[in-house]
């Protein structure tokens, strides 16, 4: 495939040392073959290159002072990357591992992510390596004002609609509200993930999690099984992991791991969700601190993961949950689960997946929800939350978590059908990156050269 190589190539000479974002295109690019050859044009309005090529890319400093009195500098993005669908739409990252290649894949992820939606949202993504961990409340305070004295200049509820991903959630999404709100004069639904008494949407919280279960229970419906009564294996401990494993008890399933930096548990009970809140809600405290409330559990820390590899990927379970970050999983990590009888994966997390991980879980020929697809219920309730702030009105939680279950199973059944239409049933990696190009490039292609 000679126009991946190529586009990978620019994108090497344009953005230099920008690996997880050419990991990103790649993936996408190559799924394309079958479209691009049976409709020229695509290729006569030069799409490829479009699509890559953010619309708007923002950098700039972020100027802060600790609790010490000393300045501190970060580095803030907003990248901007295509309009074709609607306004900007999509999360801000704080976490010490942001760069431009990082806000990039996202960018370009959420670009076709909201587009599976079926809603009328672009896509953009933006953070900062600020690493909120063992900041004070102030210390985040006073850099969520810095970052919004640059960024509101740029964004509004018709422009681009941040939220939260890593490392920002509703205390976070307070303050730049907070300073946005003083800065313009405006109360207005320029940012989700909002608290309810102030704009926020009931269920948004939950979105995610909730929305990568409904994803996997539709994937296995197809297949006449479900998720009742199965040990299922979730990463990650934050937003996405929590209601991601509270979910899945509503469902019948038993989640028997979790995992944060520091390590990870394997409780074969099941984790205890109410002790998973206090740690990571209440406390801010590590996964280390699970085993004071449930010295029947176990706790891997990072130094001794075998081979530096997570051992949560080598829990027997059913069904497996990535909902940490890019990357956690590689190809030994799938060759285990599905040595282990792992027939189900739905990705919380973006491209928690390495290429070779993402080619067995197809060649095995098991369920396979990529992250594009099945994290998508959190920016669409974002959407529901930008809709009723627009319309002054207040959906009830079985309202929102309703309308999120109709849109988890749109985006199923439309990867699906475009799996089978290409003549690959079942490959929704296929399925969701065709569908989301489509449609992203069909609109561009109406709007003309710009
Ligand atoms: P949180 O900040 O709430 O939680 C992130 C979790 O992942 C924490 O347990 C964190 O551990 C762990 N983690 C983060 N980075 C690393 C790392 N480099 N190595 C090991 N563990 C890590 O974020 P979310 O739950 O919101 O996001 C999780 C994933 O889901 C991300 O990929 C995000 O992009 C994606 N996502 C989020 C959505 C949302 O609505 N929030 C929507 C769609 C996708 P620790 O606390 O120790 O750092
Ligand atoms: O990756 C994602 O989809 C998110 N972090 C949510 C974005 C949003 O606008 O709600």
């Amino acid at each position: 495939m000679q126009y991946v190589a190529d586009t990978i190539a620019k994108l090497n000479r344009t953005g230099p040392a920008q690996i997880e974002y050419y990991q990103a295109v790649e993936e996408v690019l190559s799924s394309l073959t079958p479209l691009l050859e049976r409709d020229p044009k695509y290729r006569k309005h030069n799409i490829i290159d479009r699509m890559v090529e953010p619309e708007r890319q923002i950098t700039f400093r972020v100027a802060w002072i600790d609790d010490q009195g000393n300045v501190q500098v970060n580095k803030g993005y907003r990248i901007e990357f295509n309009s074709a669908l609607g306004p900007y739409k999509g999360g801000l990252r704080l976490h010490p591992s942001v760069y431009g290649g990082i806000i990039k894949f996202l960018g370009f992820e959420q670009v076709l992510k909201n587009a599976l939606t079926g809603l009328a949202i672009g896509g953009a993504k933006g953070g900062s390596d600020f690493d909120p961990k063992g900041k004070s409340n102030n210390e985040v305070m006073r850099f969520c004002q810095s970052f919004m004295n640059e960024l509101y200049r740029h964004i509004g509820p018709t422009i681009d609609i941040p939220a939260g991903d890593i490392g920002v959630g509703a205390r976070e999404i307070g303050y730049l509200f907070g300073q946005y709100k003083r800065l313009t004069g405006r109360f207005e639904g320029v940012l989700t993930g909002k608290k309810l008494s102030w704009g926020g949407s009931l269920g948004r919280t939950e979105a995610t999690g909730y929305g990568a279960v409904y994803f996997a229970q539709d994937m296995l419906a197809d297949r006449g099984e479900t998720l009742e009564g199965k040990t299922c294996v979730v990463s990650g401990s934050g937003n996405v992991a929590i209601y991601t494993v509270e979910k899945l008890y509503q469902v019948g399933a038993t989640p028997v791991t979790v995992s944060d930096s520091s390590g990870m548990i394997h409780h074969p009970q099941g984790i205890n969700l109410a002790t998973l809140k206090l740690l990571k809600e209440v406390e801010g405290a590590s996964l280390s601190s699970y085993l004071v409330h449930h010295p029947e559990a176990s706790y891997t820390p990072v130094s001794a993961y075998p081979d530096g590899r997570n051992p949560l990927w080598s829990v027997p379970c059913f069904a497996a949950f990535p909902s940490a970050t890019q990357n956690e999983l590689n190809a030994a990590d799938a060759e285990a689960l599905l040595h282990n009888g792992c027939i189900c994966i739905s990705e919380g997390a973006n491209m928690p997946s390495t290429h070779g991980a993402i080619a067995q879980f197809l060649a095995a020929g098991i369920c396979y929800g990529p992250g594009k697809a099945a994290n998508a219920g959190g920016v669409a309730t974002s959407q529901l939350e930008m809709a009723q702030n627009a319309s002054m009105v207040q959906w009830t939680f079985e309202e929102v978590d309703s309308r999120l279950r109709n849109i988890m199973n749109h985006i199923y059944r439309t990867a699906s059908e475009t799996a089978r239409e290409f003549g690959q049933p079942g490959n929704l990696v296929l399925g969701a990156n065709i569908a989301s190009f489509r449609k992203v490039a069909d609109a561009m292609i109406d709007q003309g050269v710009v």
